[in-house]
């Protein structure tokens, strides 16, 4: 381990806060190993041994958006071949499936869709509650929200007490993408704003609502937007502790309009596990989200940061529309042994993290 290193990590050691020129060397090291030494001592005094997963269905109710960011291929115009909209009568199904298989949260968000009104929102969440009253709705991401609030002239307070009151539980961390303005500028030039995501979910967990966050990495980012990111994140969670976890997606480009970018490392995937590890210490959870980086590189991340391995996720729609090759969804016993061969403790959780028996069948 190099000085630099061996500096931070002393400071790790006696739970001293980092700094961002701090981070940003963590950033512009190659020494992965050391990286994760490092990360897993944070990841053991919060979480210890544990490594979380909970079983989960991604709906997506349609792709119809009108924003165009340049990494994501799910979104659609809707003169699209491959734009859609599921029907209720689908979400229900869909719902009722999940629920019957033990899901214990609905991961649901769509498009910009330039027709769809709040009530739809309102009534997509309450069509879910009455098929499957006891799954936790984690829905609509900062992006979603803060579109909502425009197209029906509503204050973003009112916006997601109407939802609350439909059954809205909590919110993904979707949407942030990288949180600069120059990075926002050069792929996603027509979404809110950073600072707009941050106030969303600040305003999120005035009113008692959790949260997650993300960040897009691998695209045409630098290490100081990262930097800046992790720092906007870590002061909002000081302010408010609505985040739960943190979970850094790697960017696939196969059919993108960045298709010309290299896909993630190994080494970048587990990096920037460690890094947001070591970096947001007010953070409880750091999730590797095996859709993106696979499930071997996500197995590794149990070890170097991550707490939690996300969900059966059942049909995978944002990513596999970009051309991932990462399975759709995984079987949770699949998702175990995953967990149980990194040396790690399965433990299931609900989204709130409260901790999920089942009695064995
Ligand atoms: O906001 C879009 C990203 C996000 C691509 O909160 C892409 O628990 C990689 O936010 N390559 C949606 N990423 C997914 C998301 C998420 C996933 C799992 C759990 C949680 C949670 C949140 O996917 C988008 C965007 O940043 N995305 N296109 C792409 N080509």
């Amino acid at each position: 381990m190099d000085a630099v290193l061996h500096s931070i990590f002393q400071k790790v050691q006696n739970a001293e806060r980092i700094d961002a020129a701090d981070c940003l060397a963590l950033f512009e090291s190659n020494d992965l190993l050391s990286l994760g030494r490092i990360a897993n001592v944070v990841r053991e005094r919060k979480n210890g041994n544990r490594a979380y997963y909970n079983i989960n269905r991604h709906i997506n109710y349609s792709n119809v958006c009108y924003v165009d960011c340049k990494f994501c291929e799910f979104g659609q115009p809707k003169s699209s071949a491959k734009a859609y909209e599921l029907s209720m009568e689908e979400m229900k199904r869909l719902g009722q499936e999940a629920a019957a298989q033990g899901a214990t949260e609905f991961h649901i968000v769509g498009g910009l869709h330039p027709d769809l009104k709040l009530d739809y929102y309102e009534n997509l969440l309450k069509t879910f509650k009455s098929v499957a009253p006891q799954v936790h709705l984690k829905a609509f991401t900062a992006v979603e929200i803060d579109y909502f609030a425009k197209i029906s002239r509503l204050e973003v307070e009112e916006v997601l007490q109407r939802l609350v009151a439909a059954g809205l539980g909590s919110m993904p961390g979707g949407g942030a993408e990288v949180l600069t303005e120059r990075v926002r500028k050069l792929v996603c030039i027509n979404k809110s704003s950073g600072q707009r995501w941050i106030d969303i979910h600040r305003i999120a967990h005035k009113m008692g609502l959790r949260s997650n966050a993300t960040l897009l990495y691998g695209h045409v980012e630098n290490s100081q937007d990262k930097v800046e990111h992790l720092q906007m994140l870590r002061d909002l969670q000081d302010e408010t502790k609505g985040f739960q976890t943190f979970i850094p997606l790697s960017f696939i480009p196969y059919d993108t309009q960045l298709a010309h970018l290299p896909p993630t490392t190994g080494l970048s995937d587990l990096k920037h596990i460690a890094v947001s590890r070591i970096f947001l210490d007010n953070f409880p959870h750091i999730k590797v989200y095996w859709i993106m980086t696979g499930i071997k590189i996500a197995q590794l991340a149990l070890n170097f940061g991550a707490d939690d391995i996300d969900g059966t996720v059942m049909q995978e729609r944002i990513v596999h529309m970009a051309g991932a090759q990462t399975p759709e969804g995984l079987h949770v016993e699949e998702l175990v042994r995953l967990v149980r061969e990194a040396g790690r403790e399965p433990t299931e959780r609900d989204t709130l993290y409260n901790l999920v028996s089942r009695s064995a069948a």
